[in-house]
């Protein structure tokens, strides 16, 4: 599984103080130590309280690549402040998002082109969030034949379900697993599909019972086909059924000592 680490988000307070004061150092620790906890790319997000959210992702983007290679994931609902941080960028770099909505689609479809860049596609639209799974294909849909259309590769589009909290949408989770089954059918090649983990358990108490639901559900998204994921990469728990789970799909050769051989890593 592709493993994008979600820390550097002004969602955090200590992410959103050091983007105000610019803090490079404290921006680098927290790359540092997702690259090592194994992430293979970085979720960059200046968060809701960035004034300067242009700027502030140009600042994100050339601290991150001081320190790293990794894949950076540019999380922002605005265009404009996606193609700033494209702009900056010499690594790799995966647009984060596009809904299905025709306006972002005719922006950001023709970015993605022109930088190379991976798209990641919410099943969303201005019509709301979507309550079911035939609402989640129609829009995954919408946005696959638009990237057809325009020449965009189907390879490079990870289609999100739109992970809603446990506590609030309890009966739509088993819609979200199956969509992600499904997402890899819509076309050939196939779309990838990808998940905000932590969405599941957001304004679940306590703490402990949050990790539990994350790694469950991750574990049960893995089972359903999920390629790629958001997630908190020093959470060791949930890399480690992530890793469990994998054995048992069969993604990996199987030693006795799988976790310790892959720890070694
Ligand atoms: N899909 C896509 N991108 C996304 C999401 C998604 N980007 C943002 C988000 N969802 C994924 N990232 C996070 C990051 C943090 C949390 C949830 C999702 C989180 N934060 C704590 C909270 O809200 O309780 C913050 C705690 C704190 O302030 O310390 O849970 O779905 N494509």
């Amino acid at each position: 599984m592709f493993i994008i680490g979600e820390l550097i988000n002004g969602m955090y307070q200590n992410i959103a103080r050091a983007i105000k004061d610019k803090d490079s150092s404290a921006i680098q620790k927290c790359v540092k130590a997702q690259v090592a906890a194994g992430a293979d790319a970085l979720d960059v997000n200046c968060g809701p309280a960035s004034k300067e959210p242009l700027a502030d992702i140009q600042w994100l983007v050339r601290c991150i690549e001081e320190v790293t290679d990794k894949v950076l994931v540019l999380d922002s609902s605005k265009p404009a402040v996606i193609e700033a941080g494209l702009k900056s960028a010499k690594n790799k770099v995966v647009i984060n998002s596009t809904t299905a909505d025709p306006e972002k689609l005719e922006a950001l479809i023709p970015l993605a082109k022109q930088y190379h860049a991976g798209l990641i596609g919410l099943a969303i639209s201005s019509g709301g969030i979507p309550q079911n799974k035939d609402q989640r294909l129609e829009l995954a849909a919408a946005i696959v034949s638009a990237c057809v259309d325009n020449g965009f590769p189907v390879e490079e589009l990870y289609l999100d379900p739109i992970v809603l909290p446990v506590n609030v949408a309890q009966a739509q989770m088993c819609d979200i697993l199956e969509s992600i089954k499904e997402f890899k059918i819509i076309s050939e090649p196939a779309p990838k599909t990808i998940i905000g983990l932590s969405n599941v358990s957001q304004g679940v108490p306590p703490a402990s019972s949050r990790n539990l639901i994350n790694r469950t559900f991750l574990v049960m998204a893995l089972a359903f086909g999920l390629d790629a994921a958001i997630l908190d990469p020093t959470d060791r728990q949930l890399l480690e059924a992530m890793i469990s789970a994998e054995l048992l799909l069969n993604k990996h050769i199987y030693c006795d000592s799988y976790l310790q051989a892959y720890r070694r890593k």
